[in-house]
């Protein structure tokens, strides 16, 4: 039933689209790259016409036992994400995505970022758990011309973690023009494991884009944004051989949810989440994530026959738009000793006595605010003492978009730095597989509520907490929080 309110709301929707922050920003401070050409024309979609790379390992620059030193550049680099066309994007490196830096729990990690990019930049490591000084807050940014250092002490178990943009109004446009790559972080467990590893290990970056037809890369708003891109490819196809594959999902997207699942409907394991291995394996049909949010997942290749497709496709997707993400063309079965142990890591400690309560009411309409507020870098809105476990209710209060109409804007997906959170309750009830394990980024559809739990630590300071559709962080959906001791 289309009742009053959300009739109102429907109107809301519409009158307040152009306030929106994908609006603002390719209006004011997009650079030339991404203002030149004005929405003429998206380019045409030609799935699988591109070979999937998998983003390059960085090299160290330097290394002893207990530290590794990077070094890396963010410039503009021309790349090729539709096929045919040349697109300027913003890079750490010169890559898009930037290259993956690998990492090993109690191997410090130094990573040099030198700013050639005409905008302030600030480096975040999402999921890492860093002291506040190298966490990329927003107003801790890089000037042009400038550099940082930050420093990762890898003092947590293995995760799939990325590093993005995170300056002030700016991390949506930077990190959909390019800032974003990956930190895979390894322990002596997950060494231990019968996981496929090496070239049968391989992420998959998903995002969505607008690339116009003269190739540039629009920063506007999901349902402006056909293309559909892996690993910085627009819809490649993948050459498996017929065994198990390791594959670390990542929604990269600025502004948008999807649905992940096989066309044929095929089953997979789900081995990991945001926070690192789950205790034990579980078996899925269908990944639903929001940007921030991160499914580890091994699939067997070898149930389909030599020379046969499969395509990975998002359900999640606009009546508009080509539901295809990528294709896997499987080759002959080749030896395969991999497999998943039933037990992939300990059970995470017992949560201590919750102490605090908070909650946060989170909307899109009429501003991007969380408890009725846009981010104020000079106002604390929550003092945690370290090592108290406290308990968030979070409650998105925008309501359902009418049937067949975008609704990406009204999804929420509340991710805290410093610390893992558990998901105690969606919706008053027990939570299901997508909320198990340690999570940092946690999904809120319209009208839902979750409650989660996590213990503040282990450094005091100054760090956020905020909606990871970046848009609307960029927007202000986002708060302070200090720890102190
Ligand atoms: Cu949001």
């Amino acid at each position: 039933m289309l009742n009053r309110r959300h009739a109102l709301q429907i109107t809301a929707a519409a009158g307040a689209a152009a306030l929106l922050p994908w609006d603002r920003l390719t209006g004011s401070s997009a650079p030339a790259a991404t203002t030149t050409a004005a929405a003429a024309e998206a380019a045409p979609i030609s799935p699988f016409a591109h070979a999937m790379p998998v983003p390059k390992v960085l090299a160290p620059v330097s290394s002893t036992k207990t530290s590794q030193l990077y070094e890396l550049r963010m410039r503009e680099a021309q790349v090729e994400i539709v096929k045919g066309l040349t697109s300027r994007v913003r890079t750490y490196g010169g890559t898009f995505p930037g290259p993956t830096i690998k990492a090993s729990q109690g191997r410090e990690v130094v990573v040099r970022q030198i700013n050639e990019l005409s905008v302030n930049t600030a480096v975040h490591l999402h999921g890492g758990h860093v002291r506040s000084e190298h966490d990329g807050l927003p107003m801790d940014t890089i000037v042009p011309g400038a550099e940082r250092t930050y420093r990762y002490p890898n003092d947590q178990p293995a995760a799939s973690l990325w590093y993005h943009d995170h300056a002030h109004h700016l991390e949506a446009e930077n990190v959909y023009l390019g800032l974003h790559g990956l930190y895979l972080l390894s322990d002596r467990n997950e060494r231990s494991l019968p996981l496929p590893t090496g070239a049968h290990d391989v992420p998959l970056v998903i995002r969505d884009a607008r690339v116009e037809a003269d190739g540039t890369l629009l920063y506007t708003r999901p349902s402006d944004c056909p293309h559909m891109l892996v690993n910085g490819k627009e819809r490649p196809y993948f050459k498996v051989a017929a065994r198990k594959y390791r594959l670390r999902i990542y929604n990269a997207c600025a502004n948008r949810y999807f649905k992940l699942r096989f066309a044929d409907g095929a089953a997979f394991t789900q081995i990991g989440t945001d926070g690192g291995l789950l205790e034990q394996p579980v078996t899925r049909t269908e990944l639903l994530m929001l940007g921030g949010e991160r499914a580890d997942i091994v699939v067997d290749f070898s149930r389909y026959r030599e020379g046969s497709s499969i395509v990975l496709e998002n359900t999640g997707a606009l009546s508009t738009e080509r539901p295809e993400v990528m294709r896997f063309d499987v080759g002959r079965a080749t030896a395969d000793h991999s497999y998943v142990p039933r037990r992939l890591a300990s059970a995470p400690p017992v949560l201590p006595r919750r102490t605090v309560q908070r909650d946060f009411e989170i909307r899109t309409f009429p501003a991007m605010t969380i408890n009725g507020l846009s981010y104020d870098p000079e106002r604390v809105d929550v003092t945690a003492r370290l090592g108290a476990t406290e308990e968030w209710t979070i409650r998105n209060v925008d309501v359902p978009a009418a049937p067949g109409s975008p609704d990406f804007h009204l999804w929420h997906s509340f991710h805290t730095h410093l610390t893992f959170f558990r998901v105690l309750e969606r919706n008053g009830q027990r939570p299901g597989i997508r909320d198990a394990g340690l999570k940092d980024t946690v999904t809120l559809g319209p009208g839902e509520t979750v409650k989660i739990a996590m213990t503040w630590g282990p450094f005091t300071g100054e760090y956020v907490y905020h909606c990871h559709q970046l848009g609307h962080s960029s927007g202000g959906q986002m708060g302070r929080i200090d720890v102190v001791g």
